[in-house]
């Protein structure tokens, strides 16, 4: 009977555990409080696990993890335009994300997954439009 208790104890643990993951949700806008084509908020911090929900609130958007800016062993994602999706971030450190067809007018975000206080060396080094890239350390300097 104890045993019985101790067993059901333990699987509430790990099921409580798994509830407490969250969902956060960003916003595609066309005009944000930070300019025009944005990710609101353009910057996030979330736990290993957690999901990250983007949502179309404008047409003609995306939202793909970038080239050469996801933690080793981190999944690429590419949704559609004007599609909301559901991106579980399983892999600690920063994700840089971007909307395909603004990406020149420095429509991206970052999420920085754990406890990670900074992006490794290479996160800016790959080939980024200069708007993209400004807005890629804004977004760096909220977190
Ligand atoms: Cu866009």
């Amino acid at each position: 009977m104890l045993h019985t208790l101790m067993t059901s104890a333990a699987v509430i643990v790990a099921l409580g555990g798994a509830a407490m993951a969250e969902t956060f949700d960003v916003q595609m806008l066309n005009k944000g409080e930070t300019g025009r084509m944005v990710f609101e908020p353009a910057s996030l911090r979330i736990a290993v696990g957690d999901t990250v929900k983007f949502i179309a609130s404008d047409k003609g958007h995306n939202a793909e993890s970038a080239a050469g800016m996801m933690p080793e062993g981190a999944a690429e994602f590419v949704g559609k335009i004007n599609e909301e999706i559901e991106v579980t971030l399983t892999e600690p450190g920063f994700y840089g994300i971007k909307c395909k067809p603004h990406f020149a007018m420095g429509m991206v975000m970052v999420v920085a997954v754990g406890d990670e206080t900074s992006a490794p060396d290479s996160f800016l080094e790959g080939r980024i439009p200069k708007k993209a890239k400004e807005r890629f350390e804004e977004a760096l300097n909220g977190l």
